[in-house]
């Protein structure tokens, strides 16, 4: 639900920041402290603070006029643990840092002081888990912060909530929300000049059919479509587009659909967890030049602003909640069912309403052998089902005929290194193990197959011929050869290059496999192009991955 029409303060800038590696201080109330730029993560704004995994306290001190009605304090993200004073009062606390969440809050006319503790502390049983900063049950780099904006927003005393907008190719229009009490609430889409009054309600579904241009890769049309309730103004764009999934595959607006595009993730240099808004244009702009139509938000939802732009630009994106890494211990365990549950309804309302967004990956990579895997998966889709029944659900395996979590999938997603971490130098064998791979899977579940992941780490500007490992020319040739090899398959309706970009990762679990960075990005981390981006410019352009 979009609400820049209430009134907002931002408060993106300089705050102060102060380390607190025991995590036993109080600085609730105040302290000194170095400047730091919020939205932001961290730990590259100092090398001091890079490699911070428990505490870091921030504070903002600002002027503002508050108007009436209550008011809020919003993180778009922020985390691991986020904890929050104004005035020396405490406001609430959130666990998560890839979700928005919002804090109640009374600022007062004038000077205000605002306090937040980020605990970025990792453990078995956060999500993503780990069993500390540097050993991390996952592949990329624990950044801790404010990573995403954060402002005071203010409600009227009667207003909007919990709005969910979907369209079909055919015009079917469906709106629902509700208000926090009984209120005149009228509907409005104003391109079309049709407005819907709704009378005097608390809880309201309109159903329309209306004439317009269906939302595409091609044509990415969105319409705004607003909500008035007595004098709260709130808005969604809608684009109107309709996903199958069949046995054979994917449809979008009734033409098959071929995936083609990228695992991302949301890592920049200095930055960190956050990629600033220049940077999202030129990566948007590579992937619309690569021939890319889709992204899997590996493996978090992404931010508001990432996924605006997918919903402008047009790109077809797989939204993954953060459990990533999960095993036996995760399943066995109600209390991590039920923060799984939470970080999960969390992701699919906040971003339920968008084109883009055509299906959900409720997990990456699991250790999902066991029937309480499948439990936990079948629990995970009953929450989403009940939230929106429009999305098909997958999860990134990496477990192949053995997932038992892929019985509940509507479409089977495997992640294939065959030719890297099996290497041999022959890159032949490691494309004729993916494609029986897949073969295999598609003859067990009877599903359309993603395949979510494949890639080679290449250290941009190391050559070698014949292509060996770490190479330029490696990479693009496995490349090159997994992607001819498995779009011949009519069953599988998409393939997605392991990575975009290269991108941060700790050294710990995986030691001198990794140096710095994960290396399996077609683009460096600052977005120059490898060999491989030239090699799949070309198989992206030609391939029957267009929509026919
Ligand atoms: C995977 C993971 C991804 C890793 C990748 C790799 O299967 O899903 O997070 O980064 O492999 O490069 O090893």
């Amino acid at each position: 639900m979009r609400t820049d029409s209430r009134w907002r303060f931002d408060l993106s800038g300089f705050w102060r920041f102060r380390p607190d590696p025991k995590g036993e201080g109080d600085y609730s109330r105040g302290f000194e402290g170095e400047p730091i730029y919020v939205p932001a993560s961290w730990n590259e704004q100092n090398p001091a603070w890079d490699q911070l995994g428990t505490v870091g306290w921030y504070l903002r001190d600002f002027r503002v006029e508050p108007p009436q009605g209550d008011m809020w304090l919003v993180f778009e993200g922020a985390g691991y643990r986020t904890r929050a004073w104004l005035n020396g009062e405490e406001l609430g606390e959130h666990e998560g840092s890839f979700t928005k969440f919002r804090l109640k809050c009374s600022p007062r006319r004038g000077w205000n002081r605002l306090v937040v503790r980020v605990d970025n502390t990792i453990a078995p049983d956060s999500i993503p888990p780990g069993d500390g900063f540097n050993d991390t049950y996952f592949d990329f780099f624990h950044y801790g912060g404010i990573h995403r904006p954060v402002y005071l927003e203010a409600t009227p005393s009667v207003h909007a909530e919990d709005l969910f907008v979907t369209g079909d190719a055919d015009g079917n229009l469906r709106v629902e929300g509700r208000s926090n009490s009984e209120a005149e609430v009228v509907v409005e889409l104003r391109e079309l000049g049709k407005t819907w009054k709704m009378g005097v309600v608390d809880r309201f579904v309109l159903e329309q059919r209306v004439t317009v241009t269906p939302w595409s890769p091609e044509v990415p049309r969105l319409y705004s479509l607003e909500v008035r309730v007595g004098n709260d103004e709130v808005y969604e764009r809608v684009g109107f587009r309709t996903v199958e999934v069949e046995s054979e595959g994917l449809r979008l607006n009734g033409r098959k659909l071929f995936l083609k595009g990228f695992g991302r993730h949301e890592d920049f240099p200095t930055f960190g967890r956050r990629i600033p808004g220049p940077a999202l244009i030129r990566d948007f702009q590579m992937m619309k030049e690569v021939g890319a139509n889709s992204f899997r938000t590996s493996h978090y939802p992404y931010s508001d602003e990432h996924l605006d732009l997918a919903d402008e630009m047009g790109f077809l994106v797989i939204l993954e909640t953060p459990l990533v890494g999960l095993g036996e211990r995760h399943f066995r365990d109600r209390s991590f069912l039920e923060k799984a549950v939470n970080v999960t309804r969390e992701m699919v309302v906040q971003h339920r309403s968008r084109p883009s967004v055509i299906m959900y990956s409720l997990m990456n990579e699991p250790d999902s052998r066991t029937e309480e895997a499948r439990a936990f998966a079948s629990a995970l889709k009953d929450v989403v089902r009940a939230l929106d029944s429009t999305r098909p659900i997958t999860h990134a395996s990496n477990r192949f005929l053995e997932d038992r979590a892929t019985e509940v999938d509507d479409v089977v997603s495997v992640n294939m290194y065959f030719g890297w971490y099996t290497y041999s130098g022959d890159l032949e064998e490691g494309t004729r193990k993916a494609v029986e791979t897949v073969e295999e899977v598609r003859r067990k579940f009877g599903k359309p197959v993603l395949v979510t992941e494949f890639g080679a780490d290449a250290l941009s500007g190391v050559h070698w011929d014949p292509p060996v490992a770490w190479t330029e020319e490696y990479q693009a040739e496995m490349i090159r050869r997994y992607v001819e090899s498995l779009s011949s398959l009519e069953y599988v309706a998409g393939l997605h290059v392991w990575n975009f970009a290269d991108f941060r990762t700790p050294q710990g679990r995986r030691g001198p496999t990794r140096t710095v960075l994960n290396r399996k990005g077609v683009v460096t981390r600052d977005r120059q192009p490898k060999l491989a981006w030239k090699v799949l410019k070309d198989l992206f352009s030609l391939r029957g991955g267009e929509v026919d």
